[in-house]
């Protein structure tokens, strides 16, 4: 009995890519999805890889072909996140429409240089919001106060690079300009946008939501072989007088990439 069934399994270990591939070509694909993680470079599907849905606490891991299913939690924006050890982690803001259609996501291998401050989701303002904000129904975490803070050491050849503090997304970002863009649906009020300081100078605003933020480090104010420190402060909505209301926001993948 025993042996009969791991045959039974080895038999089905090898059958499962032809299995697979058959029913890609098939009818029973149609409306399923389809989506697949394939590295950026080669576009050879990528097995095993992490795909999760942090603001549904959701996780699924691509098959053998790279493919994922989703299973249909999607309605407003979320961040879908992907991992896998020897890339980047990628993460990209998705709806309904975006699901409805087969996601092919590249994903690029690491950099040695990189430095992966924080691949959690955070939670920055004070857990007061409006449904009307940003994604806010997706708004799980608790807030982690009205700034995020983290203190690194960069290697003495970085200061021959371009360094960049990469953030991999952000939603919940109420300003203006977001609300101008229809990110939102705030009727009546705006906030001031999030601010980067590197060191304690401000050196970028985030006016909007989105994937992949990139921002230039002035070479002039990193030091190298020391302690760096950035710091991300959310912004405050600007037709709240009486009391202080910070922009409730959340963040996911912050590193620093040096080409
Ligand atoms: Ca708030």
């Amino acid at each position: 009995m025993k042996k009969a069934l791991i045959v039974f399994f080895y038999f089905l270990l090898i059958a499962q890519p032809i299995f697979a591939d058959a029913l890609t070509g098939g009818v029973s694909t149609v409306g399923v999805g389809g989506n697949k993680v394939v590295d950026a470079a080669t576009q050879a599907p990528i097995a095993g890889a992490t795909v999760s849905l942090p603001q549904k606490n959701f996780s699924t891991q691509t098959d053998s072909n790279g493919n994922f299913d989703l299973k249909g939690k999607i309605k407003n924006d979320t961040v879908m996140s992907v991992e896998k050890e020897g890339y980047r982690p990628f993460s990209l803001t998705i709806n309904d429409m975006i699901a409805a259609k087969p996601m092919i996501v590249g994903i690029q291998k690491s950099n040695v240089a990189d430095l992966m401050l924080e691949s959690a989701m955070i939670h920055l303002g004070d857990d007061n919001f409006s449904k009307n904000s940003a994604n806010a129904s997706d708004f799980q975490l608790k807030s982690v106060g009205p700034f995020y803070t983290k203190t690194f050491k960069l290697a003495a050849n970085t200061l021959t690079k371009a360094n960049y503090i990469v953030i991999g997304s952000i939603i919940g970002i109420d300003t203006y300009l977001a609300r101008s863009l229809k990110q939102n649906s705030v009727k009546n009020s705006y906030a001031s946008p999030p601010e980067v300081y590197f060191n304690g100078r401000k050196i970028a605003e985030i006016q909007l939501n989105g994937d992949n933020q990139r921002i230039k480090i002035p070479n002039s104010l990193i030091l190298s072989d020391q302690l760096n420190e950035i710091t991300i402060k959310t912004g405050r909505n600007l037709m709240q007088s009486a009391y202080v209301d910070y922009d409730d926001i959340e963040i996911m993948n912050i590193s620093i990439q040096t080409e």
